[in-house]
């Protein structure tokens, strides 16, 4: 076979229980061809949506050592990908990490998980999440939902269905801060759809890459969408191509996990698609 060496650095917590941010990246990222170095920015039981009384120990004084003993070895990424942050000092410290791998050629992807439905998450206080919207300043690709998007750029926070332009207007203020790319997530016209929106500031397209609309809310799959996002890139895929991935694969999974049902809180049930999405990815690598 032919070896393509693909490579990403994942900036994330993990949660022990409740599959979101590291324990949704390493395996989607893993399955997608690409050797993915992990950085836990805190360790907790469970996650933190629907949760109370979860153990939350704070990794922040181990990052900087952490990146500094990876550039040490020698190491390198093509990416790095940071999501759920734990404490205003990390922010800071991803940016400098950012910078260290970036002068050796990584693409920075930003998710800036802090959240969701109009509300941000109950650990993000205000400074953290003035922080985040500091830190997509640095990136090359943001990956907001419509919340996260309107607290970055300071504008109210609306329900759908959203309209070509307003979704245009924020994908390019977006960019207007720095990155080259943005999507933006929880996208829809229709109340039978749901997806994402992508823009590149180079051509100044706008692509809606939507999939038929599951009901309720599933918590962990903001990661789902950004972990095969990321790795659609690192495949080679066109910015449009892994983003309408991304959104088909995350259908797909919300739909197993609808049908499931039960506990929620334990995440998506992303697992039982992950050769689907092998063969995807080995399918756009065998053709090009
Ligand atoms: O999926 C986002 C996320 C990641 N990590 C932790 C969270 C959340 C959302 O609540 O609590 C710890």
């Amino acid at each position: 076979m032919t070896y393509q060496k693909m490579s990403c650095a994942a900036i994330h917590d993990l949660s022990g229980v409740g599959k979101c941010s590291l324990t949704v990246a390493l395996p989607i990222l893993s399955a997608c061809g690409v050797e993915t170095a992990v950085m836990p920015t805190a360790v907790l039981s469970t996650h933190t949506g629907g949760f109370t009384g979860y153990t939350y120990r704070d990794l922040t004084e181990d990052m900087l050592p952490m990146a500094e003993h990876w550039k040490k070895e020698g190491c390198s990424f093509d990416a790095v990908y940071s999501g759920f942050l734990g404490s205003p000092e990390q922010i800071g410290i991803v940016a400098e990490i950012f910078a260290m791998f970036r002068e050796k050629g990584a693409f920075v992807a930003v998710d800036p998980v802090m959240g969701d439905a109009g509300k941000l998450y109950a650990t993000y206080t205000k400074e953290m999440a003035d922080g985040m919207g500091t830190l997509c300043r640095s990136a090359d690709l943001v990956m907001p939902n419509f919340t996260e998007a309107c607290h970055i750029l300071g504008m109210p926070y609306r329900e759908g269905p959203y309209e070509e332009a307003y979704v245009r207007e924020i994908l390019e203020r977006l960019c207007a801060m720095g990155p080259k790319m943005a999507v933006l997530t929880g996208v829809w016209r229709e109340e039978d759809s749901l997806g994402a929106a992508c823009f590149e500031a180079a051509t100044g397209k706008v692509t809606w890459c939507m999939a038929p609309r599951v009901p309720g809310a599933y918590h962990g799959t903001g990661d789902v969408f950004g972990s095969t996002l990321v790795a659609g890139l690192l495949n080679g895929m066109a910015l449009p191509q892994a983003c309408q991935l991304a959104v088909d694969y995350t259908q797909r999974v919300i739909v197993t996990t609808h049908q499931v049902g039960g506990d929620l809180r334990m995440g998506p049930k992303f697992e039982c698609h992950l050769p689907w999405l092998c063969q995807k990815m080995a399918d756009f690598r065998a053709d090009r």
